[in-house]
């Protein structure tokens, strides 16, 4: 009977046509209907919030159906397919993102126009869902973007935390943390699967048994948890693709432990099972380095389990020989955070499939890819084996057998080298053994990817350096990437209209390289007039939002100088701080008449620091101490004027980017695997003020570095400097403000002390004092350039006309050829 239904609504309506119309009567329609019956709202009565909620089931009932008829045209094709492992997915907001993908942003703006509501207030209701730390979440969140929109089949797989990471509050200038709980106002992107959940198995013993004359291994586990899925519709853009990131939660086992309940101890058995759920809830804060904590491990496993569990049932619905697999998945390790995986499939296949080891490791190994992204080594995964044993004994086990494998072969290419087979290993030996995760991944995959072209080199020459003389062609990097759709279309309509008008078209949305376009007008001066107007509407926004959150008036002829990304010494924002007191310093000490040449700047710094990270948190401190002088000296007026803006997240981004003229991007030479954040601000025409380090390497070779204001220690020269170490010696000018700072010209004297110390001689790790001249020889470069608006406006258009690049479609294309070998599959209309 359902196939007769099936073939009657195709004749009916084509082959997948859709059954939700998209005028302007059927959305207002949707809207209210959802505003009546799933909000319970009178359609009668309701307020933005409801509105919002009305008009995002509206939305999501339209992802629904190009998910259902996608995943219907994937399962008929049955091609390979990518499944993107990560524990962090920063996805901020879905409302816009998903009308512009879906194209009928227009339409639901007039549907709600004429029920009163205007569509960007509507969208402001939207929280952000932050399950993610920092750079490499957000990445994971743009080529999610980019797979659906180029049409490839794939899935991405994560956890459904409770809460995600923490709302940054500040209060007397210091940062706290607040539990983000975001599902509070229930979370309409999503669709809870109560049928599909998977059991995930924990502790226990590991007992051998005979079958049919051979030994295997069993695993007797001691707990089980459940994982239910939710999935949240990712829709591409420009096609009917939509595409499925799927999220686990912990619920609690429907095997219930008998005795327990039969022992009469009744609360305590439920409260036990209660927590269970906790291992989904709570998102690790830290993007630093690893700590081995069961809790942690435990997530880990259980995303690890639920996914594969999932991914090999669909593989099985076709497919029942193994050898197959390699052809039809590819997984894709994102960090060594799900590379638990690895032992994982082993254990599947030699435990439960029965396949012998080598077949099996023949296999495992050619379904993995994997990416890392820090250059730090502390940041390393790495995971006590007593640890390891007690939670997740066979997985202990095949990690053994594997690296006994592994060093038989590793001796017998480079003979007895104790050192560097002790390197390579993936036991670390020591006061506390240890798995190293990194180094398992790297044993397993056939690709190793960094995340731009200085962190190949850093990964060849120190971090990976004995894996990559043995196996080079393992290593690969892909340059990182992000979607125009969310960072130009949704985040910058104003920019993406004029881009589309001289451009003539809408399609650099999909096809990046359209935006060189836009190097033939750059002299045009109506373009250059268009540009500035488009940059000083996206200022007064941003202006408005800093005098809501602070009360502080900006001047729009000011240049918006901005750094917002996590907080780290490697990403010195100290070095900005420092600038800005040398800034006010000099102002200070100034003839009036020359004032009148000094650009007047309104320098905003954001972003959190990890919970357990002092120094950072003193650096945040710090930038609020200097704010409250330099603003509140009326000698400075319009002149200097610093802001931090608290809770920095994705939609707070997307205010910020747009509206700002410079952006600094400060690392540490050798220190940034990638960085995004650059890329967001080149793509709006913001000039950028950086080291060379990362992606603005290869994005100097886009644009010139004479569009950019370049500083600091190169990558190659840093080594050296630090063997320098104590002979180096800063310029007058930092003793002279790292001296205010430490004799309390801010206050707060005895609290910066720790700060101030790592800046000493010999202890200034991260070149501040070295590069502190050239700094600020860039600052001034910036601001020479900043009073000749021409130039400034010219080098803004070139900017972005080079940032086509940095798109994460390039980068998905660059994954889908040359590491997972995927191919298109476009779901016809
Ligand atoms: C970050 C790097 C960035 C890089 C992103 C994405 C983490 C752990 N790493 O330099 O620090 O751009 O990953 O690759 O967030």
């Amino acid at each position: 009977e359902s196939g007769e239904r099936k073939a009657k609504v195709e004749k009916m309506f084509g082959f997948m046509d859709a059954f939700l119309k998209n005028d302007s009567f059927s959305l207002q329609k949707d809207i209210l209907d959802h505003v009546e019956y799933t909000v319970a709202r009178s359609r009668f009565i309701f307020d933005d919030f409801e509105a919002y909620q009305g008009l995002s089931y509206s939305v999501r009932d339209r992802l629904i159906e190009r998910w259902h008829d996608t995943h219907r045209y994937f399962k008929k094709k049955d091609p390979k397919r990518l499944y993107f492992l990560s524990l962090e997915f920063l996805m901020g907001r879905s409302l816009s993102n998903s009308v512009i993908n879906l194209g009928i942003r227009d339409q639901y703006a007039d549907a709600l126009n004429q029920l009163g509501f205007e569509f960007e207030v509507v969208a402001e209701q939207e929280g952000d869902a932050a399950l993610g730390n920092g750079g490499l979440a957000r990445l994971c969140a743009c080529q999610m973007d980019s797979l659906a929109t180029l049409d490839y089949p794939a899935w991405g797989y994560g956890l459904r935390y409770q809460y995600g990471l923490f709302r940054q509050i500040i209060l007397d200038g210091f940062q706290l943390e607040e539990p983000d709980y975001w599902l509070n106002f229930g979370n309409p992107w999503e669709i809870e699967r109560v049928h599909v959940s998977y059991p995930v198995k924990f502790y226990g013993t590991v007992e051998e048994e005979g079958i049919q004359g051979q030994t295997i291994k069993v695993w007797i586990p001691g707990e089980t948890v459940e994982a239910v899925a939710y999935d949240n519709p990712i829709p591409g853009y420009g096609t009917r693709n939509a595409i499925n990131l799927r999220l686990w939660a912990a619920k609690p086992s429907d095997q219930y432990d008998m005795e327990s309940y039969n022992t009469g101890d009744y609360i305590n058995a439920i409260m036990d099972r209660q927590k269970a759920e906790t291992i989904s809830n709570v998102l690790y804060p830290d993007d630093r380095s690893y700590q081995g904590k069961e809790l942690r491990l435990k997530q880990h496993y259980f995303f690890v389990s639920a996914s594969l569990q999932d991914i090999i049932r669909r593989f099985r619905d076709d497919h029942n020989n193994f050898d197959e697999f390699p052809e039809k998945v590819a997984l894709q390790i994102n960090d060594t955070h799900p590379s638990l995986a690895i032992a994982e499939v082993m254990r599947v296949l030699v435990d439960e499939e029965h396949l012998d080891w080598s077949r099996a490791w023949d296999i495992t190994s050619r379904v993995f890819s994997f990416t890392t992204h820090t250059v730090h080594a502390e940041a390393l995964e790495k995971i006590p084996v007593d640890l390891l044993g007690n939670l997740l004994p066979r997985h202990l086990q095949i990690i053994y057998e594997i690296n006994y494998k592994f060093m038989e072969e590793l001796k017998s290419m480079i003979g007895q080298d104790y050192d560097r087979l002790s390197r390579m290993s993936i036991v670390e030996e020591g006061a506390v053994k240890s798995i190293r995760m990194a180094n398992l991944s790297i044993v397993c995959c056939q690709i190793v990817n960094g995340v731009s072209k200085v962190h190949l080199d850093l990964l060849k020459e120190r971090v990976f350096k004995d894996f990559y003389e043995l196996w080079p062609q393992k290593f690969q990097y892909k340059t990182n990437g992000v979607t125009q759709r969310r960072w130009v279309v949704v985040s910058n309509p104003n920019l993406s209209s004029l881009i589309s008008k001289w451009l003539g078209t809408e399609s650099w949305i999909r096809n990046v390289d359209l935006l060189a376009g836009l190097r033939q007008h750059v002299s045009d001066p109506d373009l250059q007039r268009e540009w500035k107007m488009v940059k000083k509407v996206n200022k007064a926004r941003l202006a408005e939002y800093i005098e809501t959150l602070s009360g502080i008036k900006v001047s729009l002829d000011a240049m918006f100088d901005v750094q917002i990304k996590r907080i780290h010494e490697y990403k010195r924002q100290l070095l900005n701080i420092l600038g800005i007191i040398h800034r006010y310093d000099c102002i200070k000490n100034m003839e009036t008449s020359d004032r009148r040449k000094v650009v007047p700047r309104v320098c905003i710094i954001g972003g959190k620091a990890a919970p357990g990270y002092d120094i950072a948190k003193k650096i945040i401190k710090l930038c609020h101490v200097v704010a409250e002088k330099i603003n509140n000296d009326a000698d400075i007026g319009d002149l200097l004027k610093l802001v931090f803006i608290p809770d920095y997240n994705v939609s707070v981004a997307e205010l910020v980017i747009p509206g700002s003229d410079l952006s600094q991007h400060l690392s540490t030479a050798g220190h940034e695997a990638s960085g995004t954040g650059s890329m967001k601000f080149l793509m709006n025409g913001c000039l950028l003020l950086a080291t060379a380090d990362g992606a603005i390497v290869e994005i100097m070779e886009e644009v010139g570095a004479d569009n950019m204001f370049l500083f600091g220690a190169k990558v190659n020269e840093v080594p050296a400097l630090h063997e320098k170490g104590a002979s180096l010696k800063a310029p007058l000018q930092f003793l002279r403000v790292v001296r205010m700072v430490r004799d309390g010209y801010f206050g707060f004297k005895d609290y910066f002390k720790s700060l101030c110390d790592t800046l000493e001689d010999g202890k200034d790790f991260y070149l501040l004092g070295y590069d502190f001249a050239s700094y600020l020889e860039a600052q001034a470069a910036a601001d020479r350039t900043f009073v000749d608006p021409e130039k400034w406006i010219h080098m803004s258009i070139l900017s972005t006309a080079g940032s086509g690049k940095f798109s994460s479609d390039k980068t998905i294309e660059e994954y889908a050829k040359h590491t997972w070998g995927i191919e298109p599959c476009k779901c016809p209309f």
